[in-house]
């Protein structure tokens, strides 16, 4: 291989991962925290906790909504959000076990992620209604909105529980949102989902990427 070939096979190298914006307590970034460590690339791309409410956090100019899970890549190229990031690592890695490939499979598997995101989702929404507005200003309309968004989508995904022992974007989305509604208590999940609470432990059990990835502060169960 001559030296111009040894350039241009170097130039071919696509961008790799880097950096991931994210604290250690979102529930989206602990997604992609999950993949990371899953994904044997826990040791390659570090993380640095982002302040979204920072007018000067350069996470702004890396997702101008100003969200994270923000991945950079070496290149500079930013991706988001929590599922494009998990999907990129996927097939980065080579490793393409967290989405199925086969079209029925995959919308599946990822119509149970976007349910148990949405879950978080509103459950954030009900936690920045205390963060964001003054208490006389509280909606008890706007909560009960969230809260019933909530509650449907653990009733349904109740229904239809991703395999606790097959870890994929869908078991990874409903333990995070999960793990979330522990600690932010917007609903009382435990005593109403046993079927739930039964899932989480096998999932946990199964999957020490689940522990690996708790708040710093947080005590396994
Ligand atoms: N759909 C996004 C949701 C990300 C998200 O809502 N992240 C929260 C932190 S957990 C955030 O950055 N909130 C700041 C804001 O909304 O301004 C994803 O899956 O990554």
């Amino acid at each position: 291989m001559n030296v111009n070939t040894l350039q241009s096979a170097e130039a071919a190298v696509p961008p790799a991962p880097r950096l991931l914006r994210s604290t250690l307590t979102s529930p989206f970034g602990r997604k992609v925290r999950m993949a990371m460590v899953i994904l044997g690339l826990g040791d390659q791309i570090e993380v640095e906790p982002a302040d979204t409410r920072s007018e000067t956090d350069t996470l702004r100019e890396q997702n101008p909504l100003g969200k994270m899970p923000c991945l950079l890549l070496d290149s500079g190229t930013a991706i988001y959000d929590s599922r494009v990031i998990i999907e990129f690592l996927d097939q980065w890695s080579g490793r393409n076990r967290l989405i199925p490939q086969d079209a029925h499979d995959r919308a599946q598997v990822l119509t149970c992620a976007t349910l148990a995101d949405g879950i978080a989702d509103a459950a954030l929404l009900m936690v920045y209604e205390g963060r964001f507005r003054d208490p006389e200003q509280k909606s008890e309309v706007w909560l009960s909105h969230q809260r019933g968004k909530v509650e449907r989508g653990l009733t349904a995904i109740s229904h239809a529980l991703p395999n606790p022992k097959t870890t994929d974007i869908a078991s990874i989305s409903l333990a995070c949102a999960l793990g979330y509604l522990d600690w932010r208590e917007p609903v009382e999940w435990r005593s109403r989902f046993p079927k739930l609470v039964e899932w989480l432990k096998a999932f946990a059990a199964a999957e020490p990427a689940f522990d690996a990835t708790r708040r710093p502060d947080e005590a396994a169960s």
